[in-house]
């Protein structure tokens, strides 16, 4: 593709506690920081998002007595993978990491806010209906192409990525610029999943 006016770059979750050092750590994670800085200096519009959880979040193992972290469990909505605790809005763990250029977004869409249900999508919450308002405001502003990158791949990225096509917008996955937590497969999961909801999964963008 080649990037236009209307089309809007969605950093996912560039937030210190999914770097190496933090409570989430995804291996790599800061890896995606300069490929994200490299993309967003060459769009219009640059969208970030931030878990942003309340402290004792439903989707924390803490908040569930003798269940362990990376555990899933049944919860009114579905099913959802319990976490350690992270990004617990104000610490340094929610912030973004230090390095990611920030100063061109637009947007921040912060998610996970509600302590009953988690949020990986940037578009609803995981009750798959709850919307956060990011397809509103994209809409409204005639943005119909979305590119994303971001952490993780598999859980953040994917949801948002099947979100999107489902709202019908073009969406664009750059896998540099991702990496996956990668929890007993989900990274071929989502993978497969993406490329058959007609999600691009590209090296660059040209
Ligand atoms: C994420 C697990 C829990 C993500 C967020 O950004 O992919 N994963 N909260
Ligand atoms: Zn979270």
């Amino acid at each position: 593709m080649k990037i236009g006016p209307d089309d809007v770059l969605l950093i996912i979750d560039v937030q210190n506690d999914f770097c190496p050092g933090g409570a989430l750590a995804v291996a790599d994670g800061d890896a995606v920081v300069p490929v994200v800085n490299r993309l967003a200096a060459r769009f219009d519009h640059v969208v970030l998002t931030q878990d942003w959880h309340p402290a004792g979040h439903s989707s924390f193992a803490s908040s569930h007595p003798g269940a362990a972290a990376f555990s899933a469990i049944t919860m009114s909505y579905g099913p959802q993978t319990l976490w350690p605790d992270h990004c617990i809005q104000g610490t340094a763990g929610a912030a973004f990491h230090p390095d990611l250029a920030t100063d061109r977004a637009e947007l921040v869409i912060r998610k996970g806010f509600r302590a009953a249900i988690d949020s990986y999508s940037a578009f609803f919450e995981n009750d798959r209906t709850t919307p956060t308002g990011l397809a509103g405001y994209l809409r409204e502003r005639g943005l119909e192409r979305v590119v994303m990158a971001g952490l993780a791949t598999d859980f953040c990225v994917q949801y948002s990525a099947l979100d999107a096509r489902r709202l019908g917008f073009e969406t664009t996955v750059v896998l540099p610029g991702c990496r996956a937590i990668d929890l007993g497969g989900s990274l071929a999961t989502a993978t497969t999943a993406m490329r058959q909801a007609g999600v691009a999964l590209v090296e660059e963008i040209a």
